[in-house]
């Protein structure tokens, strides 16, 4: 799924980047939709789509059509980090610190290293637009669809600022709804399934931005000991989709193994 901004229903507008032109010739020949009477086949019942659901699905297609999509898995090995998690909790927490977090400061690092991924094209595609500023989207499920948060400035804040923001936006974007002036400007995007499972999968990119990051459920994994045995690692799952155009394959491994390497000293993350 794409994590293309959408609004509360109370205050949908069209963001920027839908109102330029609609690149020519695509989609433009296939065949029509299958028109189906599937009460013929069986009891059915139809429910309208909600106004969401169709600006979030026409951001899909149109993002999924265009973008030239390529997903690089990978695993991050965070033993320390739940480690460190644990540790946090024990010491009496105050606020929620899941591993998304720490994905939003390796995100940042990860960024200032590899300056393409933090960029867009432009609207003719002649020039790519760098950004000297590290603002990240986080995918919501709400009951209003996908919502996308963006948490400004995350190269400034702390492991617990992000935190208690995250906590902040998320609960606002399930009860109310956002407006769109918190969900623009994002430069790079994360979608965690993480809380509820799986082992990776094809995040859509969320234009104009060049890169989203899917993170899926943590796993045991068995790994060689250095005294010949085995020893179990928690293994997160990292899906990262880039835009190919922007994008090369070497650097996307690259940016990711940076992910991972950085995930695995949660003290520097959190420092
Ligand atoms: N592996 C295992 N457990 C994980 C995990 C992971 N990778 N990531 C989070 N968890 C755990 C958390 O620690 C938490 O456990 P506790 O309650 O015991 O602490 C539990 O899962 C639930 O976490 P959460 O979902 O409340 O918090 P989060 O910070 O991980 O995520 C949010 C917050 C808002 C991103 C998430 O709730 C959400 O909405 N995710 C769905 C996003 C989505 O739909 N993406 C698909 C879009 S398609 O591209």
């Amino acid at each position: 799924m794409s994590v293309e901004s959408v609004s509360s229903p109370a205050s949908v507008v069209a963001p920027a980047a839908v109102t330029g032109p609609a690149p020519a010739g695509i989609g433009a020949n296939l065949p029509p939709w299958p028109q189906v009477d599937f009460a013929e086949f069986g009891e059915i019942e139809v429910k309208p789509v909600s106004r969401i659901q169709k600006l979030t699905g026409a951001f899909l297609s149109r993002n999924w059509l265009t973008i030239p999509h390529v997903t690089h898995q990978d695993d991050a090995d965070i033993t320390t980090l739940e480690a460190f998690r644990k540790a946090y909790y024990e010491d009496g927490a105050t606020v929620k610190l899941t591993p998304l977090v720490f994905l939003i400061k390796a995100a940042v690092r990860a960024l200032q290293t590899f300056p393409q991924f933090n960029a867009s094209l432009d609207g003719d595609g002649k020039n790519l637009v760098l950004k000297k500023y590290f603002h990240i989207g986080v995918a919501v499920d709400t009951r209003f669809g996908l919502l996308v948060p963006v948490l400004r400035d995350c190269d400034k804040k702390s492991v617990l600022e992000l935190a208690a923001e995250l906590t902040a936006v998320s609960s606002k974007a399930r009860e109310k709804g956002l407006s769109m002036a918190e969900m623009s400007g994002g430069c790079f995007s994360i979608s965690s399934l993480g809380g509820v499972g799986g082992t990776g999968f094809t995040p859509i990119i969320n234009a104009p931005e060049v890169a989203i990051l899917g993170v899926t459920k943590t796993r045991l994994t068995p790994q060689p000991s250095d005294e010949g045995g085995v020893e179990w690692h928690k293994m997160l799952p990292l899906s990262l989709s880039y835009d190919h155009r922007v994008i090369n394959g070497a650097d996307a491994a690259r940016f990711t193994a940076l992910i991972a390497t950085l995930l695995a000293d949660p003290q520097a993350l959190a420092a």
